[in-house]
């Protein structure tokens, strides 16, 4: 089955070499025609497939000058998902299996947050109805997700987070606010302000990550709940929330200027569609979004989703089944956009930062990407919207990397997917 598949994509991708850009790097040997050596030179796992421009996969390895400090800020974190720095200096720690913590600019770990509402693994309890609160399941990838400050945080103390959450037929990715007692000990007027449909009863792809745009609203990514046959195929649907960037008013509300407001047949909070596992999101110093997407195997993509358009999962796109079965055959179509740069193999992404400060000049402009299985923080150096360099920092620690974030004082502040998980802070060497 993998001969057919690699003959039927040998074919295709003669007919596509024919129409597309004449430099293209050779996914196998690195060679990128433009004078520098590629960081990733394994083999891919689908050599066959071609980027449709130089540049698109395999960019130049770049070494950052300045030497870098990496501390271990605080450790015994559970399965930490995000991390936010407070304007204090302090930071905001989700743990998957439910809980919110703040760990002081000094490392110390406060005791969780109380206004959120775990459920054990396995149905809807009695208990997790208690108060109202929007129980949270941590089955399988789902359970307390990302956490973003209002922009005018400062002001009204108000925090957003994502969640799986528990319900009747299964669980679905939510997102809720609430308000941070001044003490940081509790919620109060917590409410979900949107819920990813359909309910689904698996514990796969929920995404997801928040980010505000400049003018304020709140962009939330999705993942396609991965079963291939029900669940994949509605991120080419607008009446499902499968595989989408959504956008919303803080308030929950949809905004009129959506792509698909008001349309008939379909969902007016999305913004983009055709996406697989968003774990990645952030707004860059000219208010463009950014995303990242766990692929298939070979394809994890960075995107910069605009207001209506089709990423292409899974019609059109790089990578194969983890089984090496192919997924669409074809990683070019009409009506569905190109990523801006893939990764095959893949990094399995997660969170992102857009780098503006003063600590590591060097850094300015560059995105940072966590990798997951791939246990590294990526560097991307970006140029005219594309990537120009690529660098894999922290590869000797062995830690899944699960968020990054830039504080305040211009340091990155990354989190590791473990059970006894770290804050790490990474700054100039003195
Ligand atoms: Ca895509």
């Amino acid at each position: 089955m993998k001969r057919v598949h690699f003959v039927t994509a040998m074919a295709a991708s003669v007919i596509f070499a024919a129409t597309a850009c004449a430099q293209k790097p050779d996914t196998r040997t690195g060679e990128s025609g433009r004078g520098c050596e590629p960081l990733e030179t394994r083999t891919a796992n689908s050599p066959e497939q071609k980027p449709a421009f130089a540049g698109q996969t395999r960019a130049c390895g770049v070494k950052t000058a300045a030497a870098i400090e990496v501390t271990v800020l605080a450790k015994g974190l559970d399965r930490p998902w995000a991390v936010e720095p407070l304007p204090d200096g302090s930071f905001l720690v989700t743990e998957k299996p439910g809980r919110m913590r703040i760990v002081s600019a000094a490392g110390k770990v406060g005791e969780p947050i109380e206004g959120l509402t775990p459920v054990a693994q396995g149905g809807v309890t009695a208990e997790s109805g208690q108060g109202g609160l929007p129980p949270i399941t941590a089955r399988g990838q789902g359970g307390l997700l990302d956490v973003a400050l209002s922009p005018a945080f400062a002001k009204d103390r108000t925090i957003f987070w994502s969640f799986s959450e528990q319900r009747e037929g299964g669980s679905g990715t939510s997102v809720a606010r609430g308000v941070l007692s001044a003490d940081g000990r509790k919620l109060s007027d917590v409410r979900v302000i949107f819920r990813a449909m359909p309910t689904y009863n698996n514990g796969l792809h929920f995404g997801s990550r928040l980010a505000f745009a400049p003018d304020g609203k709140l962009f939330i990514t999705l993942g396609d709940r991965f079963d291939l046959r029900t669940m994949r195929p509605l991120a080419q649907s607008l009446e499902a929330h499968n595989g989408k960037v959504v956008r919303i008013n803080p308030d929950g509300t949809i905004p009129t200027d959506n792509p698909f407001a008001g349309k008939e047949g379909a969902l007016g909070d999305i913004w983009s569609i055709g996406h697989r596992n968003l774990q990645s999101a952030v707004f860059d110093d000219r208010g463009r979004l950014w995303t990242v997407e766990h692929g298939a195997r070979g394809g994890d993509e960075l995107n910069m989703p605009e207001k209506g358009k089709n990423y292409g999962w899974p019609v059109a796109t790089y990578g194969e089944e983890y089984s090496g079965q192919p997924i669409s055959d074809i990683t070019a179509k009409e009506g569905t956009e190109q990523p801006v740069y893939y990764w095959d193999p893949v990094i399995a992404p997660s969170g992102m930062e857009f780098y503006t400060g003063a600590a590591f000049p060097e850094w300015k402009g560059n995105l940072f990407v966590g990798g997951l299985a791939s246990q590294r923080l990526v560097r991307l150096v970006m140029k005219d919207g594309r990537v120009a360099g690529e660098e894999h920092l922290l590869t000797d620690r062995g830690s899944r990397i699960r968020d990054v974030r830039q504080g305040p004082d211009g340091f990155l502040y990354v989190v590791t997917d473990e059970s006894n998980g770290e804050l790490l802070r990474i700054a100039p060497k003195k």
